[in-house]
Formats: C-alpha cells, structure tokens, sequence
C-alpha cells in the first residue's frame, strides 16, 4: 500500500509548478493521497487550475489568507465537498519588496506587520479555522528558511518572520498534541521560484550554497516534496514541533 492511501490534505501556495508547494502536492498525490489546492487571487487562477489538471485535483478554492471570511468559506467547502481533512501545508509567505532589498534598519512599520500578517499570522489562523475539520493524527507542515537563525544579505525582515514562524510551530505543537495533530516545520535551501525573485541577489544564494553544502547541489522542489510527504505521513508520526532542514546540509557548515 501506498504511504498516503486514504489521506486528503489541503495544501496552500502553489502559485506555479515551480512552487515548493507543488512539489509537496505532487508527492502526496503520488503516494496516494487526494490533495485539495488553492489559488490567492483571479490572476494565479490559470495557473492553479494548470496544476490542478495535472496533479487529478478535483477542486481549487479562492483563499488569500489575509481574508477571515475566505478562510470560513474555505473551511465550508471542504466540508462540504470532503468532510475531514488529514494533512494540512502551509507553504505562504510575503514581505513588501523594498524590505527584501535594503538594509534590515531601515524596515517600516508597515512592512513588518505585512511580512508577519501574511507569514506568520497566516500559519496559526488556518490552524485555528481548519482544526474542526481534521482528523485525530493529522498532520501539519509549514515551510521556513535558515535565514530565521543566520544573517542572510537581503533576508531581512523575512527572516524574522520566519523566527516567529518556527516558534510559532512550537507552541502550537503544544496545543494540537492532545489531539495526537502534529505539526512542523520544514527549512528547504534556496530554490528559484517566484517568491524568491523578490529576494535580492538571489542567484548569488543559490551559487554559494551550492558550492558550499556537503552534498554540493541546490535541493529540488522534488526533494522538498518527498521530505515533505514523509512529515505528512504516518511514517513521522513521532516527530512534532521539529525544524527540519532539506538544504544539501548547508545548515551546518561553519
Ligand atoms: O528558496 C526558496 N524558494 C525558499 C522558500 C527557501 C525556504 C523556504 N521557502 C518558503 C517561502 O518563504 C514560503 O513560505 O517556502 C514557501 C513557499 O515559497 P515558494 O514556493 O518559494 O514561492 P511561490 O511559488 O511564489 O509560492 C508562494 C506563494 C505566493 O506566490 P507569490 O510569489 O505570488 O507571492 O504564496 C502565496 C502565493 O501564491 N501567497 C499567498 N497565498 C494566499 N494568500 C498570499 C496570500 N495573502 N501571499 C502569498
């Protein structure tokens, strides 16, 4: 039997088959799984749906996790099109450009509060609107990056987000372990997708991690995908409230 026969999951933010999600989505599928998506606003809509084509996905929903009453209707319908869901990914984050591009002493107000809202806040009210509606056991992932325990050039405010984000996933954790849902978190090296063009000097990450990694590579949305899948799975049923690093080993060179 297939490692995730029988499971349905939501993932949120597959913006193209280039994103992290998709790869994470196609795994699942792949070993079995129903997957639901969703698309943030009309202009990604193409996309999803050409994703969703691809993978056999059955339905695609409207959310922009800034957006309270969509993820009410989000939780409505899935309910109403599949009742309980048994995996839940959270691959969703923003900060306003300029932040990404400067220095991190000149962040405004306003953008730190977007990159937190949109990163951050988004990860525990999806928690909060779909826990009605998934099974004893499920599991949680959300997707994080070095840069939440280093300084990375131009990471910035994201990398403080991401600091609030893997704590985040501790103290829920906490919380969801009375009902056997686990959740963690996953910290993928750099890989070229949309969210990362709005990085600056990014090709220049994705070079010196390559050449500076024990495995000497750049990880694969696939690679992401399959580690991804496994903390899904029942096969990681031991381990919450973890950070998981999928980056060639770069984390721990000196
Ligand atoms: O190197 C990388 N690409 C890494 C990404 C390394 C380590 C971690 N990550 C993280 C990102 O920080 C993010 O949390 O992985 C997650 C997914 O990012 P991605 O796959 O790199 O990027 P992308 O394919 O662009 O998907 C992110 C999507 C958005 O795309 P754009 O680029 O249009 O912002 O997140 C979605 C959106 O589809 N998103 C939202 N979805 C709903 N509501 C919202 C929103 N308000 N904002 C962004």
């Amino acid at each position: 039997m297939s490692v995730m026969e029988g499971k349905i999951g939501l993932v949120v933010g597959v913006a193209n088959n280039r994103s992290i999600a998709y790869g994470i989505a196609k795994a699942c599928k792949r070993e079995g799984a129903e997957v639901i998506l969703t698309y943030q606003n009309d202009k990604l809509k193409p996309r999803v749906e050409k994703v969703a084509n691809e993978l056999g996905v059955k339905h695609i929903y409207p959310l922009d996790v800034s957006k309270e009453e969509e993820l009410i209707a989000l939780r409505e319908n899935i309910e109403k099109d599949y009742g309980k869901i048994d995996f839940l990914v959270h691959s969703v984050a923003f900060a306003p450009r300029e932040a990404l591009d400067g220095k991190f002493i000149d962040t405004k107000k306003e953008a730190f509060n977007t990159a937190m809202e949109i990163s951050v806040y988004s990860l525990i009210e999806l928690v909060q609107k779909l826990e009605p509606i998934m099974n004893d056991g499920a599991s949680i992932l959300t997707l994080t990056y070095l840069g939440s325990t280093r300084y990375i050039p131009h990471y910035n405010v994201m990398g403080v987000a991401k600091a609030a984000l893997e704590a985040s996933v501790r103290y829920l954790a906490v919380d969801l372990g009375e009902r056997k849902i686990r959740i963690n978190a996953l910290s993928a090296g750099p890989i070229k997708t949309l969210a990362a063009s709005g990085i600056g000097d990014f090709s220049e990450i994705l070079k010196y991690n390559e050449k500076n990694s024990p495995l000497m590579k750049n990880v694969t949305i696939d690679e992401v995908g399959n580690s991804g899948m496994y903390l899904l799975s029942d096969l990681s049923s031991g381990v919450t409230g973890e950070v998981h690093f999928v980056d060639s080993g770069y984390n721990i060179m000196g």
